[in-house]
């Protein structure tokens, strides 16, 4: 197939379009380096050495002969130019990563709520213009977040993007039917992938375009069996408190003997998956595309559920870090349960990869060598969800 993967420079388009590549699929990789723009711009940087681009796939084609063509495009502000390579190179499928992925950056300032908004719905949105305007029936897999769900405390498995619903109708019967599970986001990002799924309906709805939308938990890890192969092929690494996730943030700071930084009493329970199960499940979906006229294909895309304090208390029993409890930044539950089904990604033959402490271990190996990178200053999470909130975080770390 012929591939187009937007936003194909980020922790998971990088490893996917190297997967895919290796399969044998032509990757096209449109991104407008936006994330090492954000690096520049918060004055961090990744763990891991990241080269450009252009030296990314100039070392990939020649560790496997194989090509991987980079375009310098912004999906949210060029539209004329996005129209005009999708009807030019015509995919078979468009994965769409280029979205601002990070719940605390979304929750920043005003400009950095304005910023996710306007880049996370303008780009989605002219992706679907683009793709009506031009008559492409391209697959269009997007990533999307377990987060759309929001954390309940009910105690309910929560369904693969659709839940049955019994209404009363007019004249009395009973009438069962599915709706998108309603969304209850927790940040202006987990918000702007909430209107994605409403944008989706309706062109799946109106235009016939087939549409995947993959609600992914929280990604952990680093390599993958492609980004191991060299070097210069290795994947960013995030650990500031924008952009680190939790489970990569503890592994990295054991590392550097940093205290684990777990908000509030750490019951937050939340999905989590492998980057190497990522970008597998990816490859899956791409397989199952939906036929034209059939609703938005919803998969998650987790393997495993965790609360934040057994995996602080985890990693600690590994490697002997403290753990530090702070004040939560953010406004969510303190404590949830979360039960998610991912049956559609088993019943396809996802082998799911749990928390060995192998793998945990290869992270905080990686971290330790690349530890004289990191500026602990950064290593804090300081964006805080509310001004009320954001009063108590001024703090010592
Ligand atoms: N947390 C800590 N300590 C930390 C960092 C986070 O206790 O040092 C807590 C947070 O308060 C939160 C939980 O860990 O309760 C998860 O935080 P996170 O930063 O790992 O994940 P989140 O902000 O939800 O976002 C990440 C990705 C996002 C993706 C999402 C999947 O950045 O792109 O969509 O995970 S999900 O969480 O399932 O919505």
């Amino acid at each position: 197939m012929k591939i187009a993967v937007l936003g194909g420079d980020g922790f998971v388009g990088w490893p996917t379009s190297l997967h895919l590549s290796d399969q044998g699929h032509e990757v096209h990789i449109l991104d407008n380096l936006s994330r090492r723009w954000i690096d520049t711009e918060l004055g961090v940087q990744s763990l891991t050495p990241m080269d450009s681009i252009q030296e990314r796939t100039r070392v990939w084609h020649a560790e496997t002969g194989r090509r991987i063509h980079f375009h310098l495009i912004d999906l949210a502000t060029d539209y004329e130019i996005l129209k005009g390579w999708l009807a030019k190179e015509r995919p078979d499928a468009v994965i769409h990563f280029a979205e601002q992925r990070a719940a605390p950056y979304s929750m920043k300032s005003d400009r950095h709520k304005n910023y996710t908004v306007s880049n996370n719905v303008n780009a989605t949105h002219n992706l679907l213009n683009a793709l009506v305007e031009i008559e492409l029936d391209a697959h269009l897999v997007h990533l999307g977040t377990m987060g759309v769900y929001g954390y309940s405390t009910i105690g309910a498995a929560i369904p693969e993007g659709y839940l049955p619903v019994e209404i009363e109708t007019l004249s009395g019967d009973k009438k069962r039917q599915e709706i998108l599970y309603p969304t209850r986001p927790g940040s202006i990002y987990h918000m702007t992938k909430s209107l994605d799924q409403i944008l989706f309906q309706f062109y799946a709805q109106n235009d016939g375009l087939r549409i995947t939308d993959l609600h992914q938990g929280i990604v952990w890890g680093t390599h993958t069996e492609q980004t191991r192969r060299n070097v210069q092929l290795i994947n960013r690494f995030d650990y500031d408190g924008d952009y680190g996730t939790v489970l990569n943030r503890f592994l990295i700071q054991a590392a550097i003997d940093y205290p684990l930084t777990v908000h509030g009493t750490g019951g937050q329970t939340r999905a989590f998956i492998h980057i190497q199960d990522s970008v597998r499940c990816v490859e899956l979906a791409l397989r199952e595309a939906p036929r034209r006229g059939e609703r938005v294909k919803v998969f998650n895309q987790m393997t495993e559920t965790h609360r934040v304090r057994d995996l602080a208390e985890l990693v600690a029993k590994l490697t002997g870090a403290k753990i530090a409890w702070l004040p939560n930044p953010r406004k969510e539950a303190a404590e949830n349960d979360l039960v998610v089904r991912n049956d559609q990604f088993l019943d396809l033959g996802l082998e799911p990869i749990t928390l060995a402490e192998g793998l945990l271990s290869e992270v905080v190996e990686v971290a330790k060598r690349y530890a004289y990178r990191v500026d602990r200053a950064r290593v804090p999470a300081v964006s805080a969800w509310t001004r009320e909130i954001g009063k108590i975080v001024e703090r010592d770390p």
